[in-house]
């Protein structure tokens, strides 16, 4: 069937035969052919509708996940293996929508899979940014940063004719709304809707990613997140968000006017996620909407406050947005008198000034205002929601104990298991049947087979296979050889210094210097790094310098290379996410306890058999609690601990460097004749510095246990079948993890669609 129209498609198209097509020319006609089957899937519909608003909706390449979501995937691959292409290969033609920084952005695509696979009512609302994050090259040892552009002529946008005028202070800017289809696995479908404005200059960019950030008609949605180092940058922040969620207001005001349903009902037809505070002037922004509707201010309070809830999804003081009353009078005016009035009745009921809206320094706390005027407020792993109902938010605790839930992290099964590992996928099947494809729970029908030698050998092949289709691809890729049999160990994650890649880094001295006086590995190990960082966050730019200083020196060193090697992944997105994960042993899951939201990295490692090294921290905790102490390496300080520290400010890095001489020696190591032979003097003492005068993140305080964890893990790598068999428990029990059971719960209580 799909075989005569994919004919048919490139016979229009190109006057030639599948088999006579270039890649390219095949990855058009498939997104064409795809774009067709979807319109003969019905629409998910419903009484009452989800509007998932997001700053970020990092959704990766599509071709594959709608193939298999529209259950062609198996057909269109056999049909182009009979014409001798590869779909794999065609894949790669495709370019990335690189539309979020990392966990936040990839959870809402999750989310969005399962949204439709479930049959839920519900679009995902942002912006179609034309330069998703950057592009990351290495120069010298360093990050450098280009525009990553991924849209053209024809891709999985469709342009729509919706158009709405937003106003800003000094202009009204008209958007346009773009639509990409996204398909449920064996389901109906929803949308991501994606607004953009139609007087964007892409010249407007000149080196590297720098850009004239004042004419924001021709900027607004041209890149992702533009730096917000700048008084320019935050101010263009402060544009995106309003345009996002001024034309979200007005196209779900409209779709329910269309449908015919009362506005002043409107909690019982719509229901609004706001993710993270970005998407958070939609609150004032619907109340002014309503009232220009002829509603009065006390009921359009009342009904915006049914109907949005919010998810947070950190506890760092730094990332919670504040917005200074000024840059809203300089941009949207309007909004002001909203703002202030919802901030003197909070003030009027609540003394405490922790919870007013506008602070002293006349600050818009848009977290606080979300907690106030809506309904659910949400965390995304159990530890962080405690945390977040015992100190961070407490005293909004003390307010509205009902708002209050927990909704664990989940993936998407489809992208993160049957695609991404199409051999393990087979394999599970061949155990216990395909059901676990539509509910992940079944995944425990695995434990039967925990003491089964043939299964475990077969799951050991499978990982080597893996690791066999990772080696080919970095050799291809980045022209570097690694070792099939080694231990591959990875951290791949934003470049954060509470994630502490700074410790694996320290690791890899350790290492290092072990190695040089003769203490080998039972195992050589391959330390393997994805991380961008943030093009204005120096001391995460200097840890990537750093890591791409040891690889050289390591690769350099006869004595220590055929033991250790280290590779930093360039320009880390999803698309080598899903080549990485399947091939990994080690899951580095180390971040500074009570630091991490959740993670949603480490659900995918498990998913896929490798054993988290990791800190008790987000949902780590979780899969502690599922896996059980045998079947994960759990080290370093509890949160409890370093929120004592942090309250006590008693944690002195400078304490540990000096009165213990392996940290010093690790330490002083960034500075050693050999790191400053390769690298820039100014970059590793100003890492250096850090590390023995501030070290925020307590490197220092878990690097001991750390070492002592990973090395114990090393040694137990080598009882394979024991190493097997905690594989296959994790793979297991990762069910848990789907994204389906996640969006079930935010739907049985939060959205009740
Ligand atoms: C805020 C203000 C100014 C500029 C930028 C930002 C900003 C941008 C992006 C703040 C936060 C983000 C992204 C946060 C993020 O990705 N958080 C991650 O969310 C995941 C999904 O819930 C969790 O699993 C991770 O633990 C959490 O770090």
């Amino acid at each position: 069937m799909e075989e005569k129209i994919l004919q048919e498609i490139v016979a229009k198209r190109y006057g030639k035969s599948i088999a006579s097509c270039s890649n390219e020319e095949l990855y058009f006609a498939l997104l064409e052919l795809t774009k067709k089957v979807i319109q003969t899937k019905k629409r998910n519909t419903g009484e009452k509708k989800l509007y998932y608003i997001s700053a970020e909706f990092l959704i990766g390449k599509l071709l594959s996940n709608n193939l298999i979501n529209l259950q062609i995937f198996d057909d269109v691959g056999d049909i182009l293996k009979k014409n001798g292409k590869s779909l794999e290969e065609i894949e790669e033609i495709e370019p990335e929508p690189s539309l979020g920084n990392g966990g936040l952005g990839r959870l809402a695509a999750c989310f969005l899979d399962s949204i439709a696979t479930l049959g839920l009512n519900g679009d995902g609302i942002g912006l179609n940014y034309h330069f998703g994050l950057f592009k990351q090259e290495f120069e010298n040892h360093m990050q450098k940063e280009t525009i990553n552009p991924w849209i053209q002529k024809e891709s999985w946008l469709n342009k729509t004719n919706i158009t709405y005028e937003v106003p800003f202070k000094d202009f009204t800017a008209v958007s346009r709304l773009y639509e990409i289809d996204v398909t449920g696995y064996q389901n109906g479908c929803n949308k991501l809707r994606l607004f953009d404005i139609e007087t964007i200059d892409e010249s407007l960019v000149s080196k590297g990613i720098s850009f004239a950030k004042e004419e924001i008609a021709k900027n607004l949605t041209l890149f992702l997140y533009p730096d917000d180092s700048d008084t320019n940058g935050l101010l263009l922040r402060i544009y995106q968000q309003y345009f996002m969620v001024s034309n979200a207001a007005q196209l779900i005001l409209e779709e329910c006017i269309q449908a015919g349903y009362n506005l002043d009902k409107l909690q019982e037809h719509v229901v609004i996620q706001i993710n993270d505070t970005h998407p958070s002037l939609v609150i004032p922004e619907l109340i002014r909407l309503l009232m220009e509707k002829g509603i009065t201010m006390d009921r359009a309070i009342s009904i915006v406050s049914k109907t949005c809830a919010y998810t947070n999804h950190t506890i760092l003081a730094e990332a919670l947005e504040k917005w200074p009353l000024d840059y809203l009078k300089k941009v949207v005016p309007h909004l002001l008198p909203i703002i202030i009035e919802l901030d003197r009745r909070v003030k009027e009921k609540y003394q405490d000034p922790k919870v007013a809206i506008i602070d002293k320094e006349n600050r818009a706390h848009m977290a606080h205002m979300d907690i106030h005027y809506g309904f659910s407020v949400n965390g995304v792993a159990a530890l962080h929601t405690n945390i977040l109902v015992e100190e961070e938010l407490n005293a909004f605790y003390q307010i509205y104990p009902e708002k209050f839930n927990n909704k664990t992290n989940g993936i998407t099964f489809r992208r993160w298991l049957m695609h991404c590992n199409q051999p393990l996928t087979r394999f599970i099947e061949e155990l216990i049947g395909d059901e676990f494809k539509k509910d992940a729970t079944r995944l425990q029908e695995l434990l039967d087979f925990t003491e089964d030698k043939q299964v475990l050998n077969r799951l050991d092949a499978i990982k080597y296979e893996n690791k066999v289709a990772l080696k080919k691809y970095l050799m291809e890729t980045q022209g570097i050889e690694i070792n099939e049999n080694s231990i591959f160990d990875i951290q791949i994650k934003r470049l954060h210094e509470y994630k502490r890649q700074q410790m694996n880094v320290l690791y890899i001295i350790y290492k290092y210097l072990e190695i040089k006086k003769g203490k080998l590995p039972k195992q050589p190990i391959t330390m393997i790094f994805g991380a961008k960082a943030a093009p204005a966050y120096v001391i995460a730019k200097d840890i990537i310098h750093v890591i791409l200083c040891l690889q050289e020196l390591i690769n350099q060193d006869l004595d220590v290379s055929p033991y250790l090697k280290v590779v930093m992944v360039e320009n880390y997105n999803v698309t080598k996410a899903a080549k990485l994960i399947p091939a990994c042993d080690i899951s580095e899951q180390i971040s500074l306890a009570s630091k991490e939201a959740s993670g949603t990295g480490n659900m995918k490692f498990m998913l896929n058999g490798a054993i988290t090294l990791g800190t008790e921290d987000g949902a780590n905790v979780e899969i502690h609690q599922l896996v059980g102490d045998e079947n994960i390496y759990i080290f370093g300080a509890k949160s409890e601990d370093v929120i004592n520290h942090y309250r006590n400010k008693d944690y002195v890095a400078r304490d540990y460097y000096e009165n213990d001489p392996l940290i010093h020696e690790l330490v002083e190591f960034i500075l050693s004749r050999d790191m400053l032979l390769i690298g820039e003097k100014k970059n590793l003492i100003r890492l250096y510095q850090e590390l023995i005068n501030k070290d925020w993140f307590m490197t220092l305080l878990d690097i001991k246990d750390y070492i002592k964890t990973k090395d114990q893990m090393i040694e137990d790598y080598s009882d394979r079948e024991k190493w097997n068999k905690k594989a296959l428990i994790n793979i297991a029990n990762a069910g848990f993890f789907s994204s389906d059971r996640t969006i079930e719960q935010y739907n049985e209580e939060i959205w009740k669609l």
